[in-house]
């Protein structure tokens, strides 16, 4: 069994647990070990066969390591086979329901017998469950509505790539409203993760503007398609393409713990509160009061998010580390990661024109790179193998070198084109250039594109195989995944990123919001141990290298640091790391 299904085991079983209304602490604990070991670079089978202890890990206790053993020796977990005959596993899926907590769905379940979505529907509209206790018309409503959006759109994720559009335009339309002196993204779309439940949308208004006409005009944008709630502080829709936007207006001088209270994330807003008591405080959107109880226009407001921070005595920390991952502490001990910045960026490595499946010349995409600041480039088209994407052959590679030499000469002193090559990895483990042609060019990547499915024994083979050969430099988007399309291939993270590490082959976090690729907790494994990351657009048209931001919020989350970064090198220094 591996982490994977063990963490799948850990949270499901949590779940469950809080539906039976069990202890708080023990469900926590169940999730919190899912997340560990989800984070976990290494196999836990391979841990233990090795004889290590456990308990080492964080969140992760006696009884959890017990659970582990029992699961990686008998492939099956008998306290979580105890919970599912109790309470059906198909009751996970009514908790996703917006509105519906443990506690409801197991008074749905007690009450009516209901266990599936369409049961839930039926019986929020015949009125058995305004009937319930403590529930009544308008809950009964709500219920109804959010469980026919699940069913319709289903609970997926959004991709970065495809909410930020949206919600930047949601954005830019909303701050033109009268009243409006504040206006940003909040959620897990602030802090830039790869993707995104909903979005969240935070107003600051002049003292004494009406809310009601922002949220009129909010709720009555053609882009939305149903209205979830519509209030004086909070009101929340469903677009036409199922992305859910909730939006939050107060006073502007409640911004600082507004914004920073629905930034989250919820882990790191949980670690503040309790710093916040240590303190004698009580902390909550709208400021700081010495007691729980205090009501809104009594307390101590904030009116940036430093000054949230600062009253707890902390230097300011950016959304992108606010995941409950240690950064509040780093914060304490003043040794908060000084992470890579948009303007460190000095190269961009990975790039395709014409000559395979780009739009644009190799002048072109020169030209367009140094107006976005660049010092360098590598043109790397892909190679013979990849007949979809019009690979090269050994002749046209040669014909390549030739036009990057006539850019070269185009460009002046300035600006340097290097030669390189997307190779593929094939199928069968073969490099798909020789090794006296690759010895001819300035930077060799190697990646997967076909076969991604193989076992995971074979798609290591294939990375084995390229990290081995001397003239390979980079190692591209290594999973191959495409966020919310297809799942990446079984790569052995940890066996990759060692054999990273001690060839010196650089990894790849791959820009392109559908790929992101390393992902943040694998880069940031990868970069503790000393590889070398370049961050690309991997860009097949000039317009692309705007994608750059997201691969920067990757290498953020991962706590990486500018010298860490190969392309934030001076070329100079990146020849000489390659040779
Ligand atoms: P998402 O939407 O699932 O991608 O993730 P978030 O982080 O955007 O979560 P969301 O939309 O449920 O809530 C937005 C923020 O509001 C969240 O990051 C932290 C804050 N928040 C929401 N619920 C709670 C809560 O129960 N406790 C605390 N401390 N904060 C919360
Ligand atoms: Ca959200
Ligand atoms: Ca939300
Ligand atoms: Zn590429």
């Amino acid at each position: 069994m591996n982490n994977h299904e063990i963490a799948n085991i850990f949270d499901q079983m949590g779940e469950l647990m809080t539906i039976r209304g069990d202890n708080f602490h023990r469900t926590l604990a169940y999730k919190r070990g899912a997340e560990t070991i989800r984070d976990l670079g290494e196999q836990l089978s391979e841990m233990l066969a090795a004889g290590e202890d456990l308990t080492k890990l964080p969140g992760i206790g006696k009884t959890l390591a017990g659970k582990i053993n029992e699961l990686i020796e008998t492939g099956g977990l008998r306290a979580f086979e105890k919970v599912k005959a109790e309470i059906p596993l198909s009751l996970l899926e009514l908790t996703r329901v917006e509105g519906l907590g443990g506690k409801r769905v197991k008074l749905i379940y007690d009450k009516l017998g209901v266990t599936t979505l369409d049961e839930l529907i039926e019986a929020a509209e015949d009125g058995r469950i305004a009937a319930l206790p403590k529930m009544g018309e308008k809950s009964a409503e709500k219920i109804a509505t959010n469980a026919r959006a699940l069913l319709e759109f289903g609970d997926d994720r959004i991709p970065i790539g495809d909410a930020l559009p949206l919600a930047q335009q949601i954005l830019a339309e909303l701050k033109t409203l009268s009243g409006v002196e504040r206006a940003e993204i909040g959620g897990s779309l602030r802090r830039m993760k790869e993707t995104i439940g909903d979005v969240d949308i935070l107003l600051g208004v002049k003292e004494g503007t009406y809310a009601a006409p922002i949220m009129q005009h909010f709720v009555d944008l053609p882009l939305v398609g149903t209205i979830e709630g519509q209030g004086n502080t909070k009101s929340s829709v469903i677009l036409h393409t199922g992305m859910k936007v909730d939006l939050r207006v107060l006073p502007l001088r409640y911004w600082g713990t507004l914004l920073q209270y629905f930034s989250g994330s919820k882990e790191h807003n949980v670690r503040l509160r309790a710093l916040a008591t240590e303190q004698g405080l009580s902390l909550n959107e709208y400021g700081f009061s010495a007691e729980a109880k205090t009501p809104p226009e009594q307390r101590d407001t904030c009116a940036t998010e430093a000054e949230v921070y600062n009253t707890l005595a902390l230097p300011y920390i950016p959304p992108v580390l606010r995941e409950g991952r240690g950064e509040i502490e780093a914060a304490q001990k003043g040794m908060l990661p000084e992470v890579v910045q948009i303007g460190d960026i000095r190269a961009d490595l990975h790039m395709h024109t014409t000559y395979s499946d780009g739009k644009q010349s190799v002048l072109d995409m020169a030209i367009a790179a140094q107006s976005r600041g660049f010092e360098y480039i590598v043109i790397t088209d892909h190679s013979q193998g990849l007949g979809i994407a019009n690979g090269l052959s050994v002749e046209r590679l040669e014909e390549q070198a030739r036009e990057i030499e006539r850019a070269n000469a185009e460009m002046g002193d300035d600006f340097t084109i290097l030669h390189g090559t997307e190779m593929e990895i094939k199928a069968d483990a073969t490099l798909d250039f020789p090794d006296d042609v690759l010895a001819e060019l300035d930077f060799v990547i190697a990646s997967l594109h076909v076969s991604l499915k193989q076992p995971r024994e074979q798609i290591m083979e294939r990375f084995m195989a390229a990290i081995d050969n001397r003239h390979v430099d980079m190692i591209a988007h290594p999973t191959g995944r495409l966020l919310g399309r297809r799942e990446g291939a079984d790569v052995d993270m940890s066996r990759l990123i060692m054999a990273a590490s001690s060839s010196k082959t650089i990894l790849e976090i791959n820009a392109n919001p559908a790929r992101l690729d390393l992902n943040d907790v694998n880069a940031k494994y990868a970069a503790m141990m000393g590889v070398k990351i370049g961050i690309n657009c991997d860009a097949h048209s000039a317009d692309q290298f705007d994608l750059l931001p997201y691969g920067i919020a990757v290498a953020q989350r991962a706590w990486i640091k500018p010298e860490q970064v190969v392309n934030t090198w001076p070329l100079e220094k990146l020849l000489a790391y390659i040779k």
